[in-house]
């Protein structure tokens, strides 16, 4: 993948003409990125940034990655520390320890991760337990349609249909680019939807949750599109195509 969304399609966030609308002005790529994030709080009327200083957004942003948090600070979380817990309408309500998820079927996939923001990184390889590993050895009850997927920052929230949940190349990643996911990435472990924008993969995932439809997450909420598709993807494929 290394073409540009340009929004006039089935509808990228709220933001991402006013994002445009500042590249063209101002000058290109990383020196305008401290200012992108705030015009993109201010359109959204987002009340908090992991920085409010933006001393972060003036700091070099290694591998092309930006930082995000929806909070000021979040807990980190270690291999004694970290639960995921996958409940709602499944018939085994479970918790899963990283030592569990690190023993499971490991896959790997490699895309382009690409924010609503403008910025890409291509082919980025995560690695992790598929969803549906997951959700099948909960047991995903006949009237479950879709995933809510809840954060140990205490805010952030995400969603998928369980048909998107069921791709092979959307995962619970407990590593990035070949190495453990670092706090700062989310980990111990994050949500990878590869085929989606990157405001799909919530970060510090604690929380899965089958529901019996989408609800909306964080972002959502405050103006986001629930359909979060890159361009291109086989958006009923099984996520196998590439
Ligand atoms: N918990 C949580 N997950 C999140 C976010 C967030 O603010 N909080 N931001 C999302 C957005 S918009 C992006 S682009 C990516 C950023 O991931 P990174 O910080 O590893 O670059 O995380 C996504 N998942
Ligand atoms: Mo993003």
């Amino acid at each position: 993948m290394s073409d540009q969304r340009d929004g006039t399609e089935g509808g990228p966030p709220v933001a991402r003409r006013a994002m445009l609308a500042t590249l063209a002005a101002g000058a290109a790529g990383i020196a305008t990125a401290p200012y992108l994030q705030r015009g993109w709080e201010a359109v959204l009327g987002a009340a908090s940034q992991a920085d409010p200083t933006g001393v972060t957004g003036l700091l070099p942003n290694p591998g092309g990655f930006r930082y995000y948090s929806v909070v000021g600070s979040v807990p980190r979380k270690d291999a004694h520390t970290y639960a995921l817990r996958i409940g709602g309408l499944v018939d085994r309500p479970r918790t899963f320890t990283l030592p569990e998820l690190r023993a499971m079927r490991q896959t790997r996939v490699v895309h382009d991760v690409v924010c609503t923001d403008g910025w890409r990184v291509a082919n980025t390889p995560f690695e992790g337990v598929r969803l549906a590993d997951l959700l099948d050895a909960a047991g995903v009850r006949s009237e479950g349609r879709a995933v809510r997927f809840t954060c140990f920052d205490g805010a952030y929230s995400e969603n998928l249909t369980l048909e998107q949940a069921r791709r092979s190349d959307v995962m619970v990643a407990l590593s990035m680019q070949d190495k453990p996911l670092t706090h700062e990435h989310g980990g111990p472990v994050r949500l990878y939807a590869a085929p989606m924008y990157f405001y799909k993969s919530a970060k510090w995932l604690s929380g899965i949750s089958v529901t019996d439809e989408v609800v909306p997450g964080y972002w959502e909420e405050r103006g986001y599109d629930i359909d979060g598709w890159l361009d291109g993807e086989d958006r009923h494929g099984d996520g196998t195509a590439a």
